[in-house]
């Protein structure tokens, strides 16, 4: 088996990402199955900048291949905010309702047609010295009044898909693994790990 980590700690990321590149041969082990501690400064302008340095950062650390994710909404009426801060919006600890509450508090009053947001991924697969594949996916949404919803995690019970009539928290498991931003960032990504793989099993 060839292992790889995913160098997050965020375990709604860490769930999808099991689920969309399981990919023969390889196992996939997670920060926390590791204990990493510390923190890796995310201080990039761009999502691939800072999935690169998470990636990076793990590669050094353990030695072993890495895949990471830097994720985060896009919301047209806030120029792009919170983009890379995502996770930080309200605040360098924020939980997900905080981030949430923010959210709302921007958007009071904005009519639907002034609502429109999109969900950016992008995924590194970080394996050798300066030797990557950086890949990435969107969807495009509205930014909804009230959540609706249990699953995904963060501003998935806000983020309403006109196409599938429902928010992406609305969304099976399964289903947001098909058409999501991540889903569809790593489906291009499992390509070149495929690829390593194959690579690796004929030396
Ligand atoms: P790592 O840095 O350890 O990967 P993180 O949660 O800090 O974990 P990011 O810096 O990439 O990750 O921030 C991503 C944030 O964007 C996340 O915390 C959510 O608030 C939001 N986000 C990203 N993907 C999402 C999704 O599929 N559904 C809902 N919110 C999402």
């Amino acid at each position: 088996m060839i292992e790889i980590v995913i160098a997050t700690k965020n375990r709604g990321k860490i769930s999808e990402i099991m689920e969309i590149i399981s990919v023969e041969k390889v196992r996939l082990v997670d920060l926390h199955q590791l204990s990493f501690s510390g923190t890796i400064e995310e201080r990039g302008k761009t999502f691939k900048e800072n999935a690169l340095v998470k990636a990076e950062a793990v590669y050094e650390r353990y030695g072993i291949p890495a895949i990471a994710d830097d994720s985060g909404l896009c919301v047209a009426y806030l120029d792009g905010k919170p983009g890379v801060r995502s996770a930080r919006f309200a605040g360098p600890d924020a939980s997900d309702e905080e981030n949430n509450r923010l959210l709302m508090k921007k958007l009071q009053g904005v009519p639907w047609s002034e609502r429109g947001a999109w969900f950016m991924c992008s995924a590194v697969f970080y394996y050798g010295p300066a030797t990557y594949y950086v890949t990435e996916g969107r969807v495009n949404g509205i930014i909804t009044e009230k959540c609706e919803g249990e699953g995904g995690f963060g501003y998935d019970p806000f983020f309403y898909l006109p196409s599938l009539r429902k928010t992406m928290a609305q969304l099976e498991k399964a289903e947001k693994n098909r058409i999501s931003h991540r889903a569809l960032a790593f489906r291009a990504l499992r390509k070149h790990i495929e690829e390593y793989v194959a690579d690796i099993a004929t030396r």
